[in-house]
């Protein structure tokens, strides 16, 4: 059989099934920037690729998934973390104006060059340990202009780098100064202006929303929502970071791809996505930067079987976080997570929080070839480490 490369002596985590999918004697073949095969050597049809990789027992996993990023960004939050530091909250930097708006005034401010190029050294960091996709959402704008402007920045990361790029629109991350008190009057315009111009565009593959307490209650949420499934794209939320406000519950009675952050979900909130099969996007950089003590109720979401991504959250605030070999650690050590469910995380479930488990996530035939080769004796050593990137070659699309 033709193909264009083959890579042999390679042992494999495919990701397929529940586990890691463990081949020790495998290899992969890729034809037209997709999976031939992936599996054991034995067996495996007989190829004739134009060129051949010896990986000498390295390991392979499917190229890893950053399902929820603000990687689209401009400034930063050094100030307000030494802020924090001295004792201040984040909310109460919040409502002095500063948080989520200081960063929206200096996104409004950055031209698209601007935008694109202050994001390329956080998207090169992920890149450099294995990234192949990365979510990017937008929300810093908070005015139509802006948030087509980040959106746009957004789909040239995907142009000036090899690596797959899904757009979230989250006009609903915080509300514009220029509407203080009257947060209904900017939900209008994030649902009957704002997204059906980026659905028309073609700018968003999703949409999100913040709701807490010092986001959008859940009423304005559905508000969103209602307006996602006119456009006809799928939504996802930032739930129960900080409070419980039931959005996971409100995202998956309309069938969200995730329900993010989950800290304070309840078990009515665990069924809920149970029944709909909607991702829990957990962001453990988040957790552990803004020192919460209230984990996520992990044992409830594995007992209903609810599929557990993990993510990096890479935002100014409350995750500036750039690595998901440490994403993996922190899932591991906060979370208590096994190597099996962090690897997932990253992978096949981050795959299905983007409703791309069709294309990307597992090493099997016909998914695009996006694989990470790492040197490693054991899967294990990803989740392990902290601070050493063991990754020796990087495929995205076949190349
Ligand atoms: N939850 C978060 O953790 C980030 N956004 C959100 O909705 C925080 C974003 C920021 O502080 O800039
Ligand atoms: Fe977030």
């Amino acid at each position: 059989m033709r193909c264009d490369t083959l890579w042999r002596e390679a042992r494999l985590a495919t990701m397929t099934g529940d586990g890691l999918g463990i081949v020790e004697r495998g290899l992969v073949a890729a034809a037209g920037g997709i999976i031939a095969y992936a599996g054991p050597a034995a067996g495996a049809p007989a190829f004739d690729p134009r060129e051949t990789i010896a990986c000498a027992g390295r390991w392979i996993t499917p190229g890893l998934i950053d399902c929820h990023t603000h990687l689209i960004h401009a400034g930063d939050r050094a100030r307000e973390f030494e802020m924090r530091l001295d004792g201040a909250s984040y909310e109460d930097i919040a409502r002095a104006g500063g948080g989520i708006v200081s960063t929206m005034r200096a996104t409004r401010a950055a031209s698209e060059d601007e935008l694109v190029a202050s994001a390329l050294p956080r998207l090169d960091a992920l890149i450099a340990e294995g990234a192949t996709t990365v979510e990017v959402k937008s929300g810093y704008g908070l005015d139509l202009d802006s948030e087509l402007r980040m959106l746009r920045a957004a789909r040239r990361l995907g142009e000036e780098r090899p690596v797959g790029i899904a757009a979230t629109f989250l006009g609903a991350h915080a509300l514009p100064p220029e509407y203080a008190g009257d947060a209904d009057a900017y939900i209008a315009v994030v649902a009957d202006t704002m997204l059906p111009e980026i659905a028309r565009l073609g700018l968003a593959d999703a949409v999100d929303a913040f709701c807490e307490g010092i986001g959008f209650t859940a009423e304005q949420t559905q508000n969103v929502f209602d307006a996602a499934k006119r456009a006809g794209l799928p939504v996802k939320l930032h739930a129960e970071q900080l409070s419980n406000q039931h959005g996971a519950a409100l995202a998956a009675r309309y069938g969200a791809l995730s329900a993010d952050h989950l800290e304070y979900l309840d078990e009515a909130g665990v069924a809920a996505m149970a029944a709909s099969n909607t991702v829990a996007t957990l962001l453990p950089g988040a957790y552990y930067f803004m020192r919460e003590t209230k984990l996520p109720p992990i044992d409830a979401l594995r007992a209903a079987g609810v599929p557990i991504a993990l993510a990096t959250d890479c935002n100014p605030g409350t995750s500036p976080l750039t690595s998901l070999l440490l994403v993996m650690n922190m899932g591991a050590t906060l979370f208590r997570l096994t190597v099996a469910e962090c690897l997932a995380g990253v992978t096949r479930n981050a795959a299905r929080a983007l409703g791309l488990e069709g294309q990307i996530g597992t090493l099997e035939a016909g998914k695009r070839c996006d694989l990470a080769i790492w040197d490693i004796e054991h899967p294990a050593e990803l989740v392990y480490r902290m601070g050493l990137n063991p990754l020796h070659a990087r495929i995205w699309s076949g190349q």
